[in-house]
């Protein structure tokens, strides 16, 4: 079987606002990714089939653009490990030149609406207001924004495809305002901190384990997710937990894109 997944490692740290260290991101979630049990119990069958999963060169934030556009012409689904945030508006472009039916799904404690955040308009604070530049995204878990970003939201009526953490939306709603195509970003600190406590800029009140996958399995099910990257984890000495949960969550979203 010809690999259908590919998983590009963008170990990315420029503009990390608080804690730092998630250029380390990518290399730990490859060195758990191997001793997670690719049994699926719920799905009952391995989440990665033989042959299907390929672990390519890490690559740097100027060369990740041509990289995923490279994959999707070969008809692979990529899967971006970063890395901070700010990874994810360079990717969304090579994908949104392939699928011109494109939308986002950010899940995210972060709104990251920002214009510019200390000057700088490529920050990982200003992720998705770059990815609303290319095409629409629909925001899941937020629960810290700046007055700045919930007026401008609310301005250009953003604020209805924002699922704040405090009242999750049911998934259909969701669905719903998805297009055909998806690409998911996960920004780690979506989960509360008591699932992955490393990550650079950690909020309370995250969603938890089941609450994520019940997410992207119905995402999955319904939509055409043409990739997926998950960024901002942040590996601490000592916390292996976190690596693990990352590397898990790699493996059950390819689970679910397999069929
Ligand atoms: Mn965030």
């Amino acid at each position: 079987m010809a690999s259908k997944f590919a998983i590009i490692a963008c170990p990315h740290e420029a503009t990390t606002s608080y804690g730092q260290g998630t250029k380390a991101g990518p290399a730990a979630i490859l060195k758990a990714l191997p001793y997670v049990e690719n049994f699926d119990e719920e799905l009952g069958r391995e989440m990665v089939a033989k042959g299907s999963l390929e672990i390519l060169k890490s690559v740097t934030v100027t060369s990740l653009g041509s990289r995923v556009a490279r994959l999707l012409k070969e008809e692979k689904i990529p899967v971006i490990l970063g890395g901070e945030h700010s990874i994810t508006p360079i990717a969304v472009k090579a994908f949104a030149g392939r699928y011109k039916n494109l939308s986002v799904l950010q899940l995210d404690a972060h709104a990251d609406l920002r214009d510019s955040y200390k000057g700088k308009k490529n920050s990982h604070a200003c992720a998705l207001r770059r990815v609303l530049e290319i095409c629409p995204a629909v925001q899941v878990g937020i629960r810290s924004l700046s007055i700045e970003e919930w007026e401008w939201a609310k301005k250009t009526g953003q604020i209805d495809k924002i699922h704040f953490a405090e009242k999750l939306e049911l998934v259909d709603k969701i669905e719903h305002q998805l297009r055909k195509d998806v690409y998911i970003t996960i920004d780690v600190d979506v989960f509360d901190p008591a699932v992955i406590p490393a990550t650079g800029t950690p909020e309370p009140g995250g969603l938890f384990w089941y609450e994520v996958l019940d997410i992207l399995k119905g995402v999955c099910a319904t939509k055409n997710v043409v990739g997926f990257d998950v960024v901002e984890l942040s590996p601490r000495r000592g916390d292996i937990a976190s690596d693990f949960t990352a590397a898990k969550l790699v493996y059950k979203l390819i689970g679910f894109l397999s069929k």
